[in-house]
């Protein structure tokens, strides 16, 4: 297959741009970079020591004798990605290109229209070149399990049948995002069904949970295509920030009591699930929603894991509650269904203390990296509501 995949530079689309590679299909990537300028600006770093991009293609093609083409642009820019579109002609495309983080879009008016921008500015840009030029192909899109937020109700994939004064269909789940970030995927889901159901694309929305983990079955093969670690208060995900606060003895970060409930996959079944996604691609018209993750943990369970895994190598972990600086819920019932990947053959790979006593073991070759003061919750959802220790 022909692949192209947006925010091919970033921690999830360089080693998903190395499966697919790997697997002999014809991969080209698009970024602008900005994950790395965003990170830099917020005075942190990756813990990984990253090569830039035309080190890294070059580096695989060194090892495999395959060549991963480039373009470097926004996808902001309609006529740049129509002209990337155009040229590639992909039978897939993987997006990944949007800004990821919740808290960056919650700092201020600023960087919430930013990320309303480029996130759906630019995946409308994609569905009409997608419309334009290869109507056929079939759209992965990375959504986010957030879209769902924590309602009192079993979370479906995607849809609902609602029986309501005596009639009843099947309609979208209802959404309740947390953040201004993820009210641009919901976003997205919107425009992405409407161009389904109005142009006959074929798209698969990937409602995935927080991911963790660092190595992947390619990028281990040399040092230069290691990915990016994000461990600052905006773009780490809570598991790689605890992992990272336990090598360098800084307490875990656990935000308010720690009850809240989120649903949790190894970076290397991101890969799995997008690769099953590809190649059983959706139907001409279909908007089809797929729950990806692999298991439900709260923030105290994963905060427990990596104390005791970070025991048994030596680490003294201290676990301290912060003030919630987010507007979240603590205590709510949380369970989601998760049945259309597995019946598509994943296989998880689930968490535990030996997995996370390896993922330390690598971090604490980079430890010395480490920006801490990149590290403490700063960004608060409401900044006009006192804060527990306030009220
Ligand atoms: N949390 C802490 N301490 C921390 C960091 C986070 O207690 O140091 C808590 C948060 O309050 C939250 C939970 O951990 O309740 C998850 O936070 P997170 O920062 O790991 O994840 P989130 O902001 O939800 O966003 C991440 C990715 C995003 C993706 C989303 C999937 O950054 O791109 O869409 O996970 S989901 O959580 O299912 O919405």
């Amino acid at each position: 297959m022909r692949i192209l995949i947006l925010g091919g530079d970033g921690y999830l689309g360089w080693p998903t741009a190395l499966r697919f590679s790997a697997r002999g299909h014809e991969v080209a990537v698009v970024d602008n970079f900005n994950r790395r300028r965003w990170v830099e600006g917020a005075g942190s770093n990756s813990l990984t020591p990253i090569a830039d991009l035309d080190t890294r293609i070059a580096t695989w093609e060194e090892l495999s004798g395959k060549r991963i083409a480039a373009h470097v642009g926004p996808i902001e820019d309609g006529d740049f990605i129509d002209g990337v579109v155009a040229e590639f002609l992909p039978d897939a495309v993987v997006h990944y290109g949007q800004q990821a983080s919740a808290p960056y879009s919650m700092i201020s008016r600023q960087t919430a229209v930013e990320t309303q921008y480029a996130n759906t500015i630019g995946n409308l840009n994609l569905l009409f070149a997608l419309r334009d030029h290869v109507p056929e192909a079939h759209l992965v899109k990375l959504g986010t399990m957030g879209e769902y937020g924590q309602p009192n109700i079993d979370i479906e994939e995607g849809y609902i049948e609602i029986s309501h004064k005596g009639r009843s269909d099947r309609l979208p789940y209802p959404k309740l995002p947390g953040s201004l970030y993820h009210c641009s995927k919901v976003h997205d889901s919107t425009n992405i069904h409407f161009a389904c159901r109005t142009w006959g694309l074929r798209a698969t929305d990937l409602n995935q949970g927080v991911v963790y983990g660092i190595e992947t079955e390619e990028t281990v093969s040399d040092e230069r295509l290691i990915t990016r670690f994000d461990y600052d208060e905006m773009f780490g995900t809570v598991l790689n920030r605890f992992c990272v606060q336990a090598v360098i003895g800084h307490p875990l970060t656990v935000y308010g009591e720690g009850h809240q409930t989120r649903s949790f996959l190894n970076i290397r079944d991101t890969l799995a699930c997008v690769e099953i996604a590809a190649l059983n691609p959706a139907d001409a018209g279909e908007f089809r929603v797929f729950n990806q993750f692999t298991e439900q943990f709260s923030v105290m369970e994963l905060a427990e894991l990596v104390k005791e895994a970070g025991a048994h190598l030596g680490y003294e972990v201290e676990i301290r509650h912060y003030d919630n600086p987010r507007v979240e819920k603590e205590e709510h019932y949380y369970n989601a269904v998760n049945s259309n990947l597995l019946d598509l053959g994943l296989e998880p790979r689930l968490l535990g203390e030996e997995l996370v006593e390896s993922i330390l073991g690598i971090l604490d070759r980079y430890k010395e990296r480490a920006a801490e003061g990149a590290i403490d919750p700063r960004t608060r959802w409401n900044p006009g509501r006192p804060t527990a220790a306030q009220a």
